[in-house]
C-alpha cells in the first residue's frame, strides 16, 4: 500500500490517546514520556495510538489533557505515569479528590489538602477493565500489579480530571479511561524495569482494554 494510503486509513481509525509527564523532581527523563513515546502512530486491534506529554504541573496537566480530548476525541484514554519504588506496572484502580504535594511541581506549586474538584465526588474508580488487563499484563509474563492509590501528587490530580470528565461525556460508548503507574529505568535506580518492557506491557493493556467488553469490568462495583 502506498504510504499515502496508508497514513490515510490510519488516521481514520478511532484514536487511543496515550500521556505520559515530562520530567519532574530533578530528574533528567521520566519513563512514563518514553514509553508511550515509543507507541505513538502504532495501530492495535483497529485503533491508532496518538501519545502526548503532559506537563507535571498542577491545572496545567488538566488543561492539556482537556484540549487532547477535544481535538482526538479518542475511545481510550490511558495516562501513564512514573512512580519511584514500584516494581511492576501498576493499574490503578481509584483516584482521589484531593492534593497533596510532598514537593513542588514544575511549576513550584505545592497544595496542600485541596480538592481537585470542591463538591466534587471523594472518589473515581477507573474504567478500565483492570483485572482483565492485569491477566493479560501476567499470562504474557510483564510485572503488573493492581494498586488501589495512585498518590496526591499530579499523577492523581490528572486521573481524577480524567475521570470527572469522562463521567460528563454523553458519546455513546462512553469512552474509557484510566491511570497506570510504571518503575524507574534501571539508570534511575530499584525497583526498575527495562524500557522495552514497559512499552510491551503498555501495548498489551491497550489491547486488552480495547478487546474487554464493558460488562465484564467488575472493578467498579455499582
Ligand atoms: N509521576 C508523578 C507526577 C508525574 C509522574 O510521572 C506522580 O506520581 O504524581
Amino acid at each position: 500500500m502506498p504510504r499515502g494510503q496508508r497514513m490515510h486509513t490510519s488516521l481514520t481509525l478511532p484514536c487511543v490517546l496515550l500521556t505520559g509527564f515530562d520530567a519532574f523532581g530533578g530528574a533528567l527523563v521520566n519513563a512514563s514520556w518514553l514509553a508511550v513515546e515509543q507507541l505513538d502512530g502504532q495501530c492495535v486491534t483497529g485503533h491508532r495510538i496518538v501519545a502526548a506529554q503532559l506537563p507535571t504541573v498542577f491545572n496545567e496537566s488538566q488543561k492539556v489533557m482537556a484540549d487532547l480530548m477535544r481535538r482526538h476525541l479518542p475511545t481510550l484514554v490511558i495516562a501513564v505515569g512514573q512512580a519511584a519504588g514500584r516494581h511492576a506496572l501498576s493499574l490503578e484502580r481509584l483516584a482521589i479528590n484531593i492534593n497533596d504535594a510532598s514537593l513542588p511541581d514544575n511549576a513550584g506549586q505545592q497544595p496542600v489538602d485541596t480538592p481537585i474538584v470542591p463538591n466534587g465526588p471523594a472518589a473515581y474508580f477507573s474504567s478500565l477493565p483492570v483485572k482483565a488487563m492485569l491477566q493479560a499484563l501476567q499470562r504474557a509474563s510483564v510485572a503488573a500489579k493492581l494498586s488501589d492509590t495512585a498518590g496526591t501528587f499530579v499523577c492523581n490530580h490528572v486521573f481524577y480530571g480524567l475521570m470527572h470528565a469522562l463521567a460528563k461525556q454523553r458519546r455513546v460508548p462512553r469512552p474509557r479511561g484510566g491511570f497506570i503507574h510504571l518503575p524507574c529505568l534501571p539508570d534511575q535506580g530499584a525497583p526498575c524495569m527495562p524500557l522495552d518492557e514497559m512499552v510491551r506491557g503498555l501495548r498489551l493493556a491497550v489491547e486488552s482494554a480495547l478487546t474487554t467488553p464493558y460488562a465484564e469490568t467488575a472493578n467498579s462495583p455499582q
